[in-house]
């Protein structure tokens, strides 16, 4: 039974009761074996405050919202701000006006890099990246850069996957105009040094972009501390609804920027050949939001926060150095990555001689789910110089039997290819 969300605060962390409550994971697989859910960084599982809180809303106030004269509408209107507002607080923004409601990082980051990108960047400009980002995080900026001259460059790893620092100086620049940057790598794990980017960014009067898709649902996110100018988040991978994100921009540069999307309630005034704007947030949030998944996005910080960070931290540790510590120790095993000091619980390997796409498949047959493929890092695999890993992401819900179920099963896929 999953516990009503009242009842969650300050309860102390016990694994087997957290599990109670996702129900998925007590389900067995259609092939009858027992789930292992692995697969944290692609989605991560609902928890039934979350399920409850979407049912809710379809049967109790279904109706669009800020444009309410009847009763319904206000009340989804309330719930809708309310949930502005806990993620304002979780993200300790100055105001619920800087909190943009989006369908994910992709579409944050996209919003960006046309709203203010197109705008603001010129040619002789550069644009600082690395080869660890996701595509979310770097296709849009090759647009961008072909769009408006602006050059791209990019912050060299090191061997264990980390951004390079001594490189710093070279390339953060009067040149440089904006610092794009994951805080947690999706493959690598790797966390990255956000902290001294945003001095450094700021030092040069660059903006800085956080993609915190990995980053947020494992770690307080503190939007002033150090004072960052864009934060992406996606819902989905923050225990919430699928199709819900956020983008967190500093007022200034929301005002500065024009509208990305133009339609319905982000206006002020419309006449037949021009328009004015609405208001922050309403500016970008056009046409009817994914209002129950944003009032689910709320449901899912309040149960992440009534876990707490800190047990989520000390879980997720636990199973990360479990699995850095036993996955080398297979025979064929390669791991990736930095050690369990610089990264997030994520970890991409690969097993010699069987295709990444193999071992999913075969530990899928033992109800183990894990990730195989380039990740949507292309570049980042380029640089490992393989074309695929598999990839074992973890939430606090795991438990280190599971951890063990994989590396048994990795045993059981190198039986399958007669390796063992
Ligand atoms: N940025 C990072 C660092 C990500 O890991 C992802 C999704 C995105 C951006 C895009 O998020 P979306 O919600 O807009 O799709 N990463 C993954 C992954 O690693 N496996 O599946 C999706």
């Amino acid at each position: 039974m999953s516990t009503p969300l009242e009842n969650l605060s300050r309860r102390p962390f016990d694994v087997q009761a957290v599990r109670g409550d996702f129900p998925i994971l007590a389900r067995p697989l259609p092939n009858g074996a027992k789930l292992a859910y692995l697969d944290n960084g692609a989605t991560a599982q609902k928890p039934q405050a979350v399920i409850d809180k979407l049912r809710a809303i379809y049967e109790t106030c279904t109706a669009n919202v800020h444009r309410g004269i009847h009763q319904l509408g206000d009340r989804v209107t309330v719930e809708l701000e309310a949930a502005r507002e806990k993620i304002r607080q979780f993200l300790n923004a100055a105001e619920a006006a800087e909190i943009v409601f989006t369908s994910g990082t992709t579409m944050s980051i996209n919003l960006v890099a046309h709203a203010w990108g197109r705008k603001f960047l010129k040619p002789g400009d550069e644009i600082l990246l690395n080869e660890m980002e996701h595509h979310a995080n770097l296709v849009p900026w090759q647009q961008t850069a072909k769009a408006t001259g602006a050059k791209m460059r990019f912050i060299p790893l090191t061997t264990d996957g980390r951004l390079d620092a001594s490189h710093f100086d070279r390339l953060i620049t009067s040149k440089t105009k904006l610092v794009a940057v994951t805080a947690m790598s999706n493959v690598l794990g790797t966390i990255n040094p956000i902290r001294e980017l945003a001095l450094r960014a700021k030092q040069v009067g660059a903006v800085i972009l956080v993609d915190g898709a990995q980053s947020v649902p494992h770690m307080p996110t503190d939007v002033r501390d150090p004072a960052i100018d864009f934060l992406a988040f996606s819902g989905h991978k923050l225990y919430g609804p699928t199709g819900i994100g956020v983008l967190y921009g500093r007022r200034e540069l929301l005002e500065a920027m024009d509208p990305f999307l133009c339609g319905g309630n982000m206006i002020n005034e419309v006449h037949l050949e021009s328009s004015t704007w609405g208001e922050l947030p309403a500016k970008f949030e056009a046409g009817t939001i994914p209002i129950t998944e944003a009032i689910g996005l709320g449901a899912a910080i309040d149960y992440v926060q009534s876990i707490g960070f800190e047990a989520i931290h000390t879980q997720e540790s636990r199973l990360l150095e479990r699995a850095l510590r036993l996955l080398p120790q297979q025979p064929g095993v390669t791991v990736y990555g930095p050690t369990a000091k610089h990264r997030g619980s994520i970890v991409s390997f690969t097993v010699e001689k069987v295709h990444p796409h193999d071992l999913a498949d075969l530990l899928d047959q033992k109800g183990v789910a894990v990730r195989a493929g380039h990740h949507c890092t292309m570049p980042l695999h380029d640089w490992l110089d393989v074309p695929a890993t598999a990839r074992a992401s973890f939430a606090f819900y795991n438990t280190e039997a599971e951890v063990d179920t994989l590396i048994d099963s990795i045993h059981f896929a190198r039986h399958k290819f007669r390796l063992e």
